[in-house]
């Protein structure tokens, strides 16, 4: 599907078919060397099996029809009728199924294939089961285990230090993914030996991708670099959608705020201890007995005073619309659905009726664009009623989750036209969210963009908004199997991803809950949830120092909000991942390729290993790092050892590397925007550095029609620069650049200032030479012009 380098061909043998990508001697993947290429096609039943054969081609057709009749006539258990407890599959086509394999010569390393709570590095899976992909709504899920969870995306990623390549299985079934290597298990010691008794083999990853139904629908991305394949994929699958400024903020949820009071009152609790956020949400207790689109009449009797309320103070509100709609002839949504057909069947033709949230419900079928224009327009201002433009929506139970259905969804025989649930099961999720996506963009008529949060999702799901992982528990390992369940999303395109900090199911200490803040404070979506059995534990209930421990967290996350900003715009744009693990910045370095506790926030280290206290850091990478609070200079490439209080959260920032930030922390991100920027700028050993500085209005599309500052900022030959990355673009600010702080400098006698209009300046500053810190004082240029700023 990509174009092929000059050195690369395609050889393609047959009997047995065999397909194989070189570069140049060397076998970069073959398909089906293992001969697991299988189909088996979609069959009659013998009863209503028939031909009626009139062309000249009969001969052929009648050998066709002899071996299909043989097939029909092979019945073995659960061929035709299959049963899971109480359900039964009537499975109309047969046992259908595909499946192929890949060779992987070289490669000890494979990722992706989200969503699993497990390492960020895939495991073989020759001892147990494979990797399972089938959107389901899981119960307390298990950890390090390759279960089935709400989300899946058949994309994985093959990486060695030479070369990272990429498979993208297009597929909606149910899908297993088998995983087996030649080193899987050889310790250290076992593959010296090997190679002293001259035994070594290649090591070399073989997977085998199975699905349900479908048809083998393959795309290889050939990389070389882990870059080349993030943009191959987003060539096929599309980017991250550009968030409002806004959602890449603090979001406070829980199920539930049970009424106006609760919300208004939380809302003030924020501002009485001086915690900024941006989005307070609303779970399934709100509406009208669980009926989408509609308020609960006592507990949210007035939504948009509410609405209003959190408008005057710049922040938003999230409500959940969930898909199962409660079948009610008084409920409208359900009345448009029924009457314009727009439910899913079931396999005798009537509508799909399941059991969740509202009691009996059908399920509209997303999969129809008539249906998802509908959907849309039930967003309108005048159709969702008591909603207005600071009201944003939460897409749960989207797997479809079915309570009385098996393993908790739908039926895999129910009916999308002319297609079953289970060719496009794992696409109904998607669909929700897309629908939900273009229903808030067209209620502003094409002007604001929109935010969603999904549960379920599949390839492609970035172009829609954020997913979250779904209900995880108050514990340690929840807290860190977060960080390589985001990682493995942001490796296939799906950058705005968070886990619920605190812990859905259960209740965190307070060490814990501390912990979740610092660390969520640096994952793409940072939003606070919690069931409703749970305690309350809003910011503010664990006493003063504990208050004080998220406070700073929360604020560290809104000072760097527009390094946030510029990564999503810069993912939106090139579809790279926004948390990316070590390996992919580092892709020669074997150390980094199975680290899952330091992460990489575009070019920004934050390290895990802070769970309990006094953990150790490791700093494996040849990099020069500064330590963000205390801007300590650290040297890479060593094992570096770091005592960790309850109160430091570990970020470096990478010499070479430029970040904007701003230090006045206030209510809301919107309240910041004309607020003005600090520079951070740390060197690296050959004394430069870069970096991007993003701006727009924050909100609309506007930036699609050019209207934004974009420069680049670069640090060389004792000089500061900003430069216009987009000339043709057009926007204006009023902020400005309050401090300049220059990491791992040396003192200057004088440091001068020149603007665009020509005008040269002194400028004040401060050298800490025990830290070699300069500090340039109130710069005072305006952020979106030319400037240079020289050490002399
Ligand atoms: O809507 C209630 C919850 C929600 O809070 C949670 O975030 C979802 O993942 N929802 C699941 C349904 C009930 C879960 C027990």
């Amino acid at each position: 599907s990509q174009p092929v380098a000059p050195s690369q061909r395609v050889i393609v043998s047959a009997r047995p078919f065999r397909l194989d990508i070189m570069e140049g001697r060397d076998v970069l993947m073959s398909l089906n060397s293992r001969g697991l290429l299988a189909f088996e096609q979609l069959r009659m039943r013998k009863d209503t099996f028939s031909y009626k054969v009139t062309s000249t081609v009969a001969s052929v057709w009648d050998n066709i029809k002899r071996k299909a009749k043989e097939e029909e006539e092979k019945v073995e258990d659960g061929m035709w009728e299959e049963t899971f407890k109480s359900h039964s599959d009537s499975k109309p086509n047969g046992p259908s199924a595909i499946s192929l394999d890949f060779s992987l010569p070289g490669v000890e390393h494979v990722y992706g294939i989200p969503e699993h709570a497990d390492t960020l590095r895939l495991k073989t899976t020759d001892n147990g089961d494979p990797y399972r992909l089938y959107n389901l709504d899981v119960f307390q899920y298990e950890l390090y285990n390759p279960m089935a969870l709400y989300g899946a995306v058949p994309v994985m990623l093959a990486h060695n230090a030479q070369r990272t390549t990429g498979i993208f299985w297009l597929n909606a079934a149910e899908t297993w993914v088998d995983i087996s290597s030649n080193t899987a298990g050889k310790t250290v010691f076992g593959k010296m030996l090997d190679y002293v008794q001259g035994s070594s083999e290649t090591p070399q990853t073989d997977v085998r991708w199975i699905s349900e139904s479908g048809i083998i629908d393959v795309f290889i991305m050939l990389g070389p670099t882990p870059k080349d394949v993030f943009s191959q994929y987003a060539s096929l699958t599309g980017t991250q959608s550009f968030p409002p400024e806004a959602a890449v903020g603090y979001h406070q949820c829980r199920w539930n705020y049970n009424d106006q009071e609760d919300v208004t009152s939380v809302d003030a609790g924020f501002d009485e201890h001086n915690i900024p956020y941006d989005y307070i949400w609303l779970d399934i207790e709100h509406t009208d007995g669980k009926r989408y689109f509609t308020w609960d009449p006592h507990k949210f009797a007035t939504p948009k005073e509410m609405l209003q309320g959190l408008m005057d103070k710049k922040r938003k509100m999230v409500a959940i619309v969930d898909p199962h709609i409660k079948v009610d002839s008084n409920y409208k949504i359900h009345n448009e659905i029924r009457n314009r057909a727009f439910y899913i069947k079931n396999k005798d033709g009537g509508d799909y009726e399941g059991w969740c949230w509202p009691g009996s419900a059908g399920y509209p079928d997303f999969t129809r664009a008539d249906m998802r224009d509908w959907w849309a327009s039930m967003f309108a201002y005048d159709q969702y009623e008591g909603s207005m433009e600071n009201l944003y929506t939460w897409n749960d139970m989207n797997e479809p989750s079915v309570f009385n259905g098996p393993e908790v969804t739908m039926h895999k025989d129910a009916v999308h036209g002319a297609w079953e649930h289970r060719d496009v099961h794992n696409l109904y999720g998607f669909y929700v969210q897309m629908a939900t996506a273009q229903g808030l963009i067209r209620r502003s008529g094409g002007v604001e963009r929109p935010f969603v949060l999904t549960r379920a999702f599949f390839a492609g799901s970035q172009r829609y908004g954020a997913v979250w992982t779904g209900d995880n528990a108050a514990e340690w390992d929840h807290l860190k199997i977060s960080i390589p369940m985001c990682l493995s999303l942001g490796l296939v395109g799906i950058s705005f991803c968070g886990a619920d900090v605190g812990g859905f199911f259960k209740s965190p200490s307070t060490e814990l809950l501390v912990r979740w803040y610092q660390t969520g404070a640096y994952q793409p979506f940072f939003r606070a949830h919690a069931h409703l059995d749970t305690p309350r534990r809003e910011p503010w209930l664990f006493g003063p120092e504990n208050t004080a421990l998220i406070r700073e967290a929360v604020r560290q996350r809104y000072t760097l909000l527009p390094y946030w900003y510029q990564q999503f715009y810069h993912s939106h744009r090139t579809g790279q991942p926004i948390m990316r693990p070590l390996w992919v910045e580092y892709p020669q370095d074997p150390a980094t390729f199975a680290l899952d506790d330091e992460f990489l926030i575009g070019k920004m280290a934050q390290d895990d290993k802070h769970f309990t206290f006094r953990k150790l850091i490791l700093t494996c990478v040849p990099q020069v790092w500064f330590d963000v609070h205390t801007f300590q200079k650290h040297n890479g490439a060593q094992n570096l050892y770091i005592p960790v209080t309850i109160s430091s959260i570990p970020v470096f920032q990478r010499g070479g590397s430029i970040i904007p930030r701003k230090s006045r922390v206030r209510r809301s991100s919107t309240c910041m925007m004309q607020d003005p920027y600090t520079l951070y700028v740390a060197l690296n050993p050959q004394r430069t550095a870069e970096g991007e500085l993003y701006i727009d209005d924050g909100h609309t599309f506007n930036y699609e029609k050019k209207e934004f500052i974009h420069r680049k900022l670069f640090f060389a030959n004792n000089m500061l620069s900003s430069e216009n990355l987009a000339p043709d673009a057009q926007f204006s600010t009023r902020s400005w650049f309050e401090r300049i702080v220059i990491l791992g400098a040396s003192k200057p006698s004088k440091v001068t200032l020149k603007t665009a209009d020509g005008q040269e300046s002194q400028l004040e500053f401060d050298f800490d030479a025990s830290m070699s810190v300069l500090t340039l004082r109130k710069p005072s240029m305006n952020a979106g012009l030319d400037w240079n700023v020289m050490l002399q």
